[in-house]
């Protein structure tokens, strides 16, 4: 548990990586009281400076007395390296946010959205799973749907952008599609297919079910961040040649009727929800308009006219803001709100 104090000592661990960098302009812009800052990644990194509040900090490489003094940290450095480093954090009396997927379906650790389940952050026992970036943006949208209606069933395709992958992946989109357009021959090191001017149906490992890792964490951390494990989900995720935001087609059935202005009400006083949904002037979210924002954006909101209760809808967020480092950081601002 976290006591309460005017400032506190903070560490990102991965703080080179796209996710890692988003926490520290995270903490930065949005003033958390940090009494020191503590950047960790790999060796590689090691001696390297990054900028916080306008002074170099040094890059470390993780050790087994690092975490003393620390009171939260914010992991983004893959599952791998969750597995191993956020036990010993915890061990030493430190409170880990984790990104990865490494913690998320473990009973003993909750798993949350503050616009969700911030109720769930008072059984931590030292780490706290954040959940996966596409999860984040659709549970912000059908939780206050769920509350009004009863969601039942849905139906969710996405179209997920590379900077998900980290650094690697926009630096193949980039190089890519430079290539491309000066007739040079592209290479595929991070993902098995051309990612420029294509579309992938597939993100993370494929599964013996068929679907890959992506959807069905899409399934099972939806029924565990809302608390209901009756509302049934399916998942397609889709890799596009985006560099930052995730779109969703969501296609919601309910239990109770909803007009789709009901739901534009509903959505429009929910938190972290901006209703963009004004198609006689093409408007509805995208992507490279929604990239730096922190909310989730919701147009195309319209009845499914194939079933009963059926509502039909697209949204956009920032997959390394709202989907990693932001939904990270308000998790710590709960957490030290809740401090005594
Ligand atoms: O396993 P998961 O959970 O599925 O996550 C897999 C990856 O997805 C990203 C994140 O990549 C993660 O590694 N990710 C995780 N959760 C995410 C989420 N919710 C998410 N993305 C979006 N949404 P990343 O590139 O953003 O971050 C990687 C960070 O981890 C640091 N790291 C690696 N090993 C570490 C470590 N930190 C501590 N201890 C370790 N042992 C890593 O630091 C980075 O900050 P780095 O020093 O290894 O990388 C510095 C630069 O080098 C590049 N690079 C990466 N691999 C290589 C490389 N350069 C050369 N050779 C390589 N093999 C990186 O691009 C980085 O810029
Ligand atoms: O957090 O887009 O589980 O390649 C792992 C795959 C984050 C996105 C996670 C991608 C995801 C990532």
């Amino acid at each position: 548990m976290i006591k309460k104090k005017n400032s506190y000592v903070v560490a990102v661990v991965g703080a080179t990586g796209a996710v890692g960098n988003e926490m520290i302009s995270t903490l930065e812009q949005r003033n958390f009281p940090v009494e020191k800052i503590r950047l960790f990644a790999s060796e590689r990194s090691e001696g390297k400076d990054l900028e916080f509040h306008g002074n170099q900090i040094p890059v470390e490489a993780l050790k087994e007395d690092s975490f003393k003094g620390i009171d939260i940290a914010l992991f983004s450095a893959g599952a791998e390296r969750s597995k191993i480093w956020a036990p010993v954090a915890a061990k030493s009396g430190c409170v880990v946010v984790d990104n990865s997927s490494q913690w998320r379906m473990d009973p003993e650790v909750p798993l949350v959205v503050p616009e969700v389940n911030t109720h769930d952050l008072k059984w931590h026992k030292g780490i706290i799973a954040n959940p996966n970036c596409s999860t984040i943006q659709m549970v912000v949208v059908l939780k206050p749907i769920h509350d009004a209606a009863k969601i039942k069933r849905v139906v969710v395709t996405t179209f997920q952008s590379v900077s998900g992958t980290g650094k690697k992946a926009m630096d193949e989109l980039l190089q890519q599609t430079t290539d491309i357009l000066n007739f040079r021959e592209i290479k595929c090191n991070v993902y098995p297919h051309q990612i420029a001017f294509n579309v992938l149906p597939h993100i993370d490992k494929f599964l013996e079910n068929g679907y890959t890792k992506e959807e069905m964490k899409m399934v099972n951390e939806t029924q565990k961040i809302i608390g209901d494990y009756s509302i049934r989900v399916t998942a397609t995720t889709v890799r596009v040649p985006v560099f930052r935001c995730h779109s969703e087609s969501l296609n919601i059935e309910t239990e109770k009727k909803m007009t789709p202005d009901e739901v534009r009400a509903i959505l429009a006083g929910a938190p972290g929800i901006i209703v963009f949904d004004a198609p006689d002037k093409n408007v509805y979210p995208l992507p490279v308009e929604i990239a730096g924002k922190d909310d989730t954006y919701v147009g195309r909101i319209r009845e499914d006219e194939s079933i009963e209760n059926g509502i039909n809808m697209w949204i956009v967020a920032d997959n390394l803001r709202k989907g990693a480092a932001l939904n990270a950081v308000q998790i710590a601002e709960k957490l030290i709100e809740m401090a005594d």
